[in-house]
């Protein structure tokens, strides 16, 4: 059977499989640090490349490779690399790519850790950044300049859910001969696949959807072309952020289920967003199923689905969302998204609390803003908590 011509579920399932030696349907945990060689001379040829033999856990590991080589197939890459948390995989990206002098444009309303790395430690190492609305084609174009290496988006932008046009942003990208890096974590693989539009890297927080049950932080990237994998799996080498073999298991696990863990989710939020939107104390809504997201049409063109992330705002602002958050009975009030639990958090406050009072008004993420990550529960039990927490304001 050819895995890779097959349907989305089915690589799920089978594409993470291997040949073991007393053939177990699930990839067992090679919890090893280091790996006999059966020779001196075989393991002379292991590290000079002409023996594909297993090493050392931080290089490889059969546990991590699986998932690595499901990711890949799942994203339409050349190759992934499997690291410990979505932070690494970002800081493994900018570190790989740019040098001292270099720029990058970037997404204004990403991840606030993604963005304060740069801005308040990597500025060391010389690197420039630019952050903007990249919602916007002609600002994208107004902010590359000569040094600029790299575009990076995130899309739907965490917390606003403003989405960037992809197949524009390649198009921009590859003019100006720059890379196009995208955090694809709240779609996963099964709502988008920004290689297939031409970016050049995808990457996510796997602790989000693709892992699905909040037990295990992990990330990976993903390389379109075999000389760019293998600049950035030299660089997870050296800096020694791997993934661990019993973290790969648990994401090779929650894998499986990814497919029918989103349809649920996303006709949940569906309902969810609608009940917001016309709920008297809610001011506004953003879910790109909405036709009241300004960017509906984009969605639906490079998304084939929604997703289970909502932000909206209440009219009584902060006060009213610190109100909603203290009393839900339901959803969890905790950071982090994408797992099979309803969370909801306060982005300003919480998650992008690093980010400047200035930036975070530019980007959006104002005050009045909470997140919602919808889970897999009854939606009429998810819609109850969030109307009696409504009407305790
Ligand atoms: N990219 C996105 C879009 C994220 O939402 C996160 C984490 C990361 C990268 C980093 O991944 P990690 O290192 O945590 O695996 N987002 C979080 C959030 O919104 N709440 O808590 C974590």
């Amino acid at each position: 059977m050819n895995i890779e011509k097959s349907g989305f579920s089915t690589k799920l399932i089978h594409a993470g499989e291997i040949d073991d030696q007393f053939g177990s349907a699930t990839v067992p945990i090679y919890q090893t640090s280091t790996f006999s060689f059966s020779s001196a001379e075989e393991g002379a040829k292991c590290f000079s490349g002409d023996s594909d033999g297993y090493i050392y856990t931080r290089i490889g590991n059969p546990t991590i490779d699986a998932l690595e080589r499901q990711l890949a197939i799942l994203e339409n890459g050349f190759g992934a690399i499997a690291v410990s948390s979505g932070m690494a995989a970002a800081t493994t990206i900018y570190l790989s790519l740019l040098s001292s002098g270099d720029h990058i444009v970037s997404t204004d309303a990403i991840y606030g850790p993604a963005r304060s790395v740069m801005e308040k430690q990597f500025v060391r190492f010389g690197f420039e950044a630019t952050y903007i609305n990249t919602t916007d084609i002609e600002t994208i174009k107004a902010a590359i300049r000569p040094n600029t290496k790299v575009l990076y988006i995130e899309t739907p932008a965490n917390p606003t859910m403003d989405i960037t046009d992809l197949v524009a942003c390649a198009k921009i990208a590859h003019e100006k001969g720059i890379l196009l890096v995208v955090d694809n974590t709240f779609c996963s693989p099964y709502l988008q696949n920004p290689l297939d539009m031409g970016a050049d890297i995808v990457f996510h927080s796997m602790t989000k959807f693709i892992n699905g049950h909040a037990d295990v932080v992990a990330g990976v990237i993903i390389a379109k072309e075999e000389a760019m994998y293998r600049q950035l799996r030299n660089m997870m080498i050296n800096m020694g952020c791997n993934m661990d073999p019993h973290q790969a298991y648990l994401v090779l696990r929650g894998v499986k289920t990814l497919s029918i863990r989103i349809d649920r989710a996303q006709e949940s939020a569906q309902k969810v967003a609608e009940f917001l939107e016309n709920h008297p104390n809610v001011a506004w809504v953003k879910y790109p199923g909405l036709k009241s997201h300004h960017q509906y049409e984009l969605a639906k063109r490079q998304m084939k689905g929604s997703g289970s992330m909502i932000s909206f705002g209440l009219k009584d602002g902060f006060h009213g969302a610190k109100a909603l958050m203290n009393n839900l009975h339901l959803a969890i009030l905790a950071v982090s998204l994408g797992g099979v639990e309803t969370l909801i958090q306060h982005p300003a406050s919480m998650t992008h609390s690093k980010v400047s009072a200035a930036d975070k008004q530019k980007a959006g993420i104002t005050d009045e803003l909470i997140r919602l990550s919808v889970g897999i529960e009854d939606v009429v039990d998810i819609i109850n908590d969030l109307k009696q927490g409504l009407e305790s304001i």
